[in-house]
């Protein structure tokens, strides 16, 4: 029969974040999605590469790659694109059943100008860079230049348009414009113009939102003044980008950030002054409303340091995403605490083949060892990833990875409100001993709230503990292992006797349970 208006195929909803009693989810086909994630090395975005890169993709089971787009690639000659490198990429990407983030590489790149074209690079005059306090010129180019920003957000407004035209499906779900920006070695721009700004008044927006009275950056800020005046200035930069990007086709957008020390404050000139790093946040709500939110890439290796960044980035109004991690062991398991807290994706970095490795940030070589445990992570969550993306949202996930510093004793807890669950490393299965830590850090565990009293819990080398906060929360009464399959739980058996007498014990095997708690009544 003739269809109705209620059969007409609707356009794909575009991807967008949705943020409800400050929590979050990236919404992908009008449905929360756990992004479980892969970045490609920096220069494996040309046709050639690629088939270097899904060989690695397929093998970690990842669900979304993050590949770079250049601003030397696209616009090689002033105001004459190329796109095909996306038209490759997007039509191998929907071959391989992966959705995409497009990382646009512009105006800053780790904060430098290396992936400008060359017409860009070799006209000082047109494009300024950064003055030092000694009046020196700085590698980065200055976020004060009109024709830079000019020239910047044409490159980048012409590929969304090119996006817009070729995705009707929504393949690329999200952008990242620029990468890691702000300022090394130098605190802020010091040219003429950028002096000017800086005696000038803070903007009216920044200072509603910290609650400040009106006055120079100095006379506000005190001894932050460079760097707030930094952060601001390169927000501000890129928000007229990502807006002008946004009304082409209104991805969701996020910035990442090279990060600051997790403890105290080091001198800004000894890290990406003026990036998104954890204390300018506010700066960039402020400066850049067109950016959904803020990523840290997360290549510290110490657990305290790990779990400050994702509290510093998981706010009410700042989605938590790790766009960036390293490939190395000890990373697989901070997959859990991630998504524990509600994050909309997680993803290591250099996942392929193309012989590159960022060691220290990373793995030495991303050997089968290595794959093998972000492998098990994705595979894992692969069949229940939507289910556990609505969980997260309505604030319903806990995780934990296992502890290296010995304050910790080799145990994290996961508080559920009724119920703490106690999670420990490398103890016998019967438990007994004290915990003394898996032979490698690779633990980590995730629980979530399906119902009142009813709790799914999985993770890899971990042993769990459940115990009632309150007398009135009951008893554990039955543990199913199972799986997910198109929402439904499928029952494979009943763990009792000594798989629940002494503790859960979550093993290297792919292991999913449902356990239920309930009180006697009339006792
Ligand atoms: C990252 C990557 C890539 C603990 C490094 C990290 C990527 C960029 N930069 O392989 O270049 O494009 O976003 C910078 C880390 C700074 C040192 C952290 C020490």
């Amino acid at each position: 029969g003739a269809a109705t208006a209620a059969e007409t195929p609707q356009a794909n909803p575009v991807p967008r974040i949705v943020t409800r009693d400050g929590r979050h989810a990236l919404f992908v086909d009008g449905a929360p999605f756990l992004m479980l994630g892969a970045q490609v090395n920096n220069s494996s975005n040309y046709p050639d590469m690629l088939p270097e890169v899904w060989p690695t993709i397929k093998r970690i089971h990842a669900n979304t790659v993050e590949v770079p787009v250049a601003w030397e690639q696209i616009e090689p000659v002033e105001g004459q694109f190329d796109f095909s490198f996306v038209d490759t990429l997007v039509e191998q990407a929907r071959a391989n059943k992966v959705r995409l983030v497009l990382l646009w590489f512009g105006t800053w790149k780790n904060t430098g100008p290396s992936y400008t074209p060359e017409w860009v690079k070799l006209d000082g005059k047109r494009f300024p860079r950064m003055i030092t306090a000694s009046g020196q010129p700085h590698y980065v180019l200055s976020p004060h230049s009109r024709t830079t920003l000019e020239a910047d957000k044409r490159a980048f407004v012409k590929l969304m348009e090119h996006i817009r035209q070729i995705d009707p499906q929504n393949t690329i779900i999200m952008i990242q414009p620029e990468n890691e920006v702000g300022s090394y070695g130098s605190v802020r721009d010091f040219s003429p113009a950028a002096q000017k700004l800086f005696d000038g008044p803070v903007p009216a927006a920044l200072l509603k939102r910290l609650g400040k009275s009106p006055g120079s950056w100095k006379a506000v800020f005190g001894t932050d003044a460079d760097e707030y005046f930094n952060a601001w200035s390169i927000a501000a930069y890129v928000e007229e980008i990502a807006k002008a990007g946004k009304a082409v086709k209104p991805l969701p957008m996020y910035m990442n950030a090279a990060l600051a020390s997790a403890f105290g404050r080091q001198p800004a000139t000894t890290y990406a002054s003026g990036g998104p790093v954890h204390h300018v946040i506010d700066v960039y709500k402020a400066a850049a409303p067109s950016i959904d939110l803020v990523a840290p890439d997360i290549y510290v290796r110490d657990h305290a340091a790990y779990l400050a960044y994702l509290d510093f980035y998981a706010r009410p109004d700042n989605a938590l995403f790790v766009p960036e991690t390293g490939n190395d062991t000890e990373f697989a398991r901070y997959f859990f605490a991630t998504i524990g807290k509600g994050a909309i994706g997680f993803s290591p970095f250099g996942m392929d083949d193309t012989g590159y490795y960022n060691y220290p940030l990373g793995a030495k070589d991303f050997d089968e060892s290595k794959a093998k445990l972000f492998a098990r992570n994705y595979t894992l969550f692969e069949p229940m990833a939507r289910e556990w993306a609505a969980l997260a949202f309505a604030g319903k996930t806990w995780g934990v990875s296992e502890p290296t510093d010995p304050k910790a004793n080799h145990t994290q807890v996961m508080e559920l409100g009724p119920y703490r669950a106690v999670a420990t490393f490398g103890q016998w299965q019967f438990g007994g001993d004290k915990p003394t830590g898996n032979p490698q850090p690779v633990g980590g565990a995730a629980i979530a709230e399906l119902g009142p009293g009813d709790y799914l819990l999985t993770g890899f080398n971990t042993r769990v503990k459940f115990e009632p906060s309150k007398p009135e929360s009951g008893q554990m009464l039955r543990v199913e292992e199972g799986r997910f399959e198109n929402g439904k739980w499928i029952f494979r058996r009943v763990w009792n006797g000594d798989q629940t007498d002494n503790g859960l014990n979550l093993v290297d095997r792919q292991q999913v349970l449902r356990i239920k708690f309930g009180a006697a009544q009339g006792a």
